[in-house]
């Protein structure tokens, strides 16, 4: 909880902070936001991943300085863990061995860490760290502001997701006071992708069909689109929501090929619809509007029980309400690392 977490910055000196791979906004954010505030408070801290981190968070303060490693030594006093559902999650080899304080905002986080801090409440980690600062005596500089405002935006869909809370928008002021310019980091994050995302979006969207109900959109995305369109990891975020836009449509499927007969699955879906449930029917995980999974087999055939099992779970969330809620959870970006722990 947050008084042991308080208690060790103050008694321990060098911190390593580390998050899962394929990091998304809230991951690195909220790590270098921590980095930057540990720092400030005159200790030694570093952000270590395992892999490449996306080019919209490298112009964050401090992403030129993150270490690369696949195995962490005993230089730490402790090591961080932001957003991981489990200590592999960042994939570096002897983590567990460290003093692993673990810090998350998800409700499928095991307790890992020697130190756990979960806040469920929370809508994204940077939230937390921002309380954090708070709890420390910390001030917030613009570094942090910057990374932890970041982490805010990605982590609710740009204050749209209904995590979205009075206490979110009042972190982000409080951010935007110390200098943050939100238009500049939105434009980092939404508008900064290589022309390769737009030519990919256009060839998967020319799959996109509905089901007979026209409440279920699926589409595809081969080997061969992703190979001519040259796309980078992480071009593809998102797409998987773009059938949401229309009015009718409350689930959503993207399939994309990774290998011989083989796909990975992204299920996005609005209101009470629980894709996650659908995501298990298939081996797979996630949350409630955001799950994912891997199928083997025959494509049209996959695609078939796919659809088939989404438009059940859309037909028994209809027997729950008339109504379609409005859309909540993690609908909008597309938060890959959200979807723990065998999706995307
Ligand atoms: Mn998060």
């Amino acid at each position: 909880m947050l008084s042991q977490v308080v208690e060790l910055i103050e008694n321990r000196h060098v911190f390593g902070i580390t998050t899962h791979v394929r990091p998304d906004g809230d991951g690195i954010g909220s790590s270098l936001g921590l980095c930057w505030l540990l720092r400030s408070l005159g200790k030694d801290a570093e952000v270590i991943v395992s892999d490449g981190i996306p080019m919209a968070y490298q112009a964050l303060p401090g992403a030129d300085e993150i270490v690369y490693l696949s195995e962490v030594n005993g230089k730490y006093d402790a090591v961080f863990v932001i957003e991981c559902s489990d200590v592999s999650r960042p994939n570096i080899r002897n983590l567990e061995k460290q003093y692993v304080v673990n810090i998350d905002h998800h409700a499928t986080c095991d307790n890992f860490g020697t130190i756990n801090w979960i806040d469920t409440t929370a809508s994204a980690v940077g939230e937390m760290i921002y309380n954090l600062c708070k709890a420390v005596g910390g001030r917030i500089t613009r570094e942090i502001a910057e990374c932890l405002y970041l982490a805010l935006v990605t982590d609710t869909g740009s204050f749209h997701f209904s995590n979205t809370t009075d206490r979110t928008l009042k972190v982000a002021s409080e951010l935007v006071k110390v200098g943050v310019k939100p238009a500049v980091i939105s434009e980092a994050v939404y508008n900064s992708y290589p022309w390769s995302r737009i030519e990919l979006m256009s060839r998967v969207l020319s799959t996109v069909k509905r089901d007979d109900t026209g409440r279920v959109a699926y589409m595809r995305q081969t080997m061969e689109m992703r190979e001519s369109s040259k796309m980078a990891d992480g071009d593809n975020n998102g797409f998987v929501n773009i059938p949401l836009a229309a009015k009718d449509v409350l689930a959503s499927i993207y399939m994309r090929e990774i290998g011989d007969r083989e796909y990975r699955v992204s299920f996005r879906s609005k209101g009470s619809i629980n894709v996650a449930k659908v995501a298990e029917q298939f081996g797979g995980g996630g949350h409630n509007n955001a799950a994912g999974c891997r199928i083997v087999g025959d494509w049209d055939e996959s695609e078939l029980q796919l659809v088939e099992a989404m438009v059940a779970a859309v037909a028994d969330s209809n027997s729950d309400s008339d109504e379609p809620e409005p859309i909540t959870g993690f609908v909008g970006t597309e938060q890959v690392n959200e979807v723990r722990p065998q999706a995307d």
